[in-house]
């Protein structure tokens, strides 16, 4: 498949960002600024980009625990600054510094947020799925998950489901080899994640998770199916993360040379190559472009760092022990 050439250019440059939003992150989670546990999606950028690229605001996403990247493309360019300031758990972030890195939601977007169990939006995500099957809309639901997720054994009961209802579902399985140290190949029999579908009669393929055009090809095609109330579909991404599980984890059980090999296929990189060799887009336009992203991500840092902490007047607001609400004094 080929892409025209400026939607390739934009879909790169949604990429740029997600790299950039992530040094950042990482540089001010690693000197304590931001509090608890950062998982980055350096090296995944494709994956994330290249999905939520095919979706419309109206789709329903639930990104996972490394699902900065597509939060952030996801949302309103208005309201990127708010996904770092939450991430830094400043009361400007989206969700009033409540929830931080892993638990973003941006309903506006149909963002759905995250809970830090794995396997769980795999099965919550069967409800917006029979909500857009229900009410009669072409809404699809998009639900990332990781290869060590796809043992939980909730995702046999989402699948069964979904496909049994032929649900507007699309499984996104990133693979990037690892669930925390375990590689992915020590913890499942198949050889591709893929496969694991067949048992419920559910389409599925493997690919490049890297190569941009190909995960937009594939997200593009399981969409389709969707719309047309065909049913659920998997799609395994295989790709890297370069960083260990949590920014800080210092990743000594990766084999020596597996990291560098994997930075060869760098999803940017090849999509830069693309635009040069054969778009005859000039280094200096792309060099704009980085220029420009991190001038943009720039202002997100300023933002949060200059924005306030939540006080503590608050803290009980919109949960549900709020004392007010249940009348208690
Ligand atoms: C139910 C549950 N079990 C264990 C954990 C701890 N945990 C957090 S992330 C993770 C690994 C997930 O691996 P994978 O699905 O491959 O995603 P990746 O981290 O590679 O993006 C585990 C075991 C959890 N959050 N929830
Ligand atoms: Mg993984």
């Amino acid at each position: 498949m080929t892409i025209t050439k400026e939607h390739l250019l934009k879909v790169y440059q949604d990429m740029v960002l997600i790299r950039r939003f992530e040094e950042v992150v990482e540089k001010y989670s690693k000197n304590g600024t931001i509090p608890g546990f950062i998982h980055l999606s350096i090296g995944q950028e494709a994956a994330q980009a290249g999905v939520i690229d095919t979706l419309k605001e109206t789709d329903y996403k639930f990104p996972d625990h490394r699902g900065h990247g597509a939060i952030v493309l996801s949302s309103r360019p208005e309201d990127r600054k708010t996904i770092m300031a939450e991430i830094f758990g400043k009361k400007t972030g989206i969700n009033g510094g409540r929830g931080g890195s892993m638990h973003i939601n941006d309903l506006k977007v149909r963002n759905m947020g995250f809970n830090g169990i794995q396997g769980s939006t795999v099965v919550t995500s069967l409800g917006t799925a029979f909500a857009s099957f229900y009410n009669h809309t072409d809404d699809v639901t998009v639900v990332f998950m990781g290869d060590g997720t796809l043992g939980e054994g909730t995702c046999h009961e989402s699948m069964n489901m979904a496909a049994t209802w032929k649900l507007p579902l699309i499984y996104v399985l990133i693979n990037n080899q690892y669930a925390i140290s375990t590689k992915y190949t020590e913890s499942h029999p198949q050889e591709y994640l893929a496969d694991w579908a067949k048992g419920y009669l559910v389409p599925s393929e493997t690919i490049d998770g890297n190569d941009i055009e190909v995960v937009i090809e594939s997200t593009q095609k399981a969409i389709e199916r969707a719309r047309k109330g065909e049913g659920p579909t998997l799609i395994e991404m295989m790709t890297y993360r370069w960083q260990g599980h949590f920014s800080g984890d210092p990743a000594a059980y990766r084999p020596q040379g597996e990291l560098e090999s994997w930075k060869e296929k760098c999803p940017i990189k090849q999509t830069k190559s693309k635009l040069m060799n054969i778009y005859g887009i000039s280094e200096l336009d792309l060099d704009l472009i980085q220029r420009k992203t991190e001038d943009e991500v720039e202002g997100y840092l300023q933002f949060s760092l200059a924005s306030p902490w939540p006080s503590t007047d608050d803290a009980t607001s919109w949960v549900y022990s709020d004392i007010s609400v249940e009348g208690r004094k």
